[in-house]
């Protein structure tokens, strides 16, 4: 039996539903660490949110702007395209949805792309922004969210695979076009389902 059959073993004997992994991927209680570049240090005093492109409001939201709407948790499972996935990630934020309103976006608006330190940025339809496990998070199983992770603040759609989710985030642009993101135009799916594997582009 191979290591991915062993894994999903793992899992029932624990009393956890295998089917809750996407195909070929593994569960793990680690949190690996993955991105491109160093690490920022963001001080959460400086920690801002710039909202632009085809919106009505634009705003730049601090961080204690963003803690200041409502405050949601949300426990969920995370899946990265590298093939690990952690389950019952525990996370504080506000909804996404939530700033969505805030920058009151066009009719027109169909996209938006998260920008993140040193130009990382990524791309979803904003109809994917609207579910409620999607938040801007500054918590990590009750812990401020560590440099590592993305703090002081990152996105988190759960629901895709995790380069969807930015690190670092400082701005959101709303847009009636589509603009691939950094892995998106590097072979990466454009939208990155993992319950479709949808890893590569053509997949
Ligand atoms: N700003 C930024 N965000 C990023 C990345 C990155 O390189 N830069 N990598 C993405 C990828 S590929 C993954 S798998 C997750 C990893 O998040 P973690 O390090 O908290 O596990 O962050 C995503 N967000
Ligand atoms: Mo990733």
């Amino acid at each position: 039996m191979g290591f991915f059959d062993r894994n999903r073993e793992e899992l029932e004997a624990l009393g956890i539903d295998p089917a809750r992994l996407p195909d070929g991927q593994y569960h793990t209680d680690r949190f690996p660490v993955l991105h491109v570049g160093d690490v920022p240090s963001i001080a959460p005093a400086t920690c801002s949110l710039k909202l632009f492109g085809e919106i009505d409001n634009h705003a730049t939201l601090t961080l204690a702007d963003i803690q200041a709407l409502p405050n949601v948790d949300v426990k969920t499972d995370i899946h990265c395209v590298t093939k690990w996935s952690k389950f019952d990630t525990v996370w504080r934020g506000v909804r996404f949805r939530d700033v969505v309103e805030l920058a009151q976006p066009h009719t027109a608006v169909q996209h938006v792309i998260q920008h993140a330190v040193y130009g990382y940025t990524t791309n979803l339809p904003l109809a994917d922004y609207l579910h409620d496990n999607v938040l801007l998070t500054w918590q990590f199983d009750g812990e401020p969210l560590e440099a590592i992770h993305g703090g002081p603040l990152r996105v988190l759609v759960p629901h895709l695979y995790f380069w969807k989710s930015a690190k670092w985030i400082e701005g959101l642009e709303f847009s009636s076009s589509d603009k691939p993101g950094f892995w998106e135009r590097n072979g990466y799916h454009n939208y990155g389902d993992p319950w479709k594997a949808q890893r590569y582009t053509n997949d």
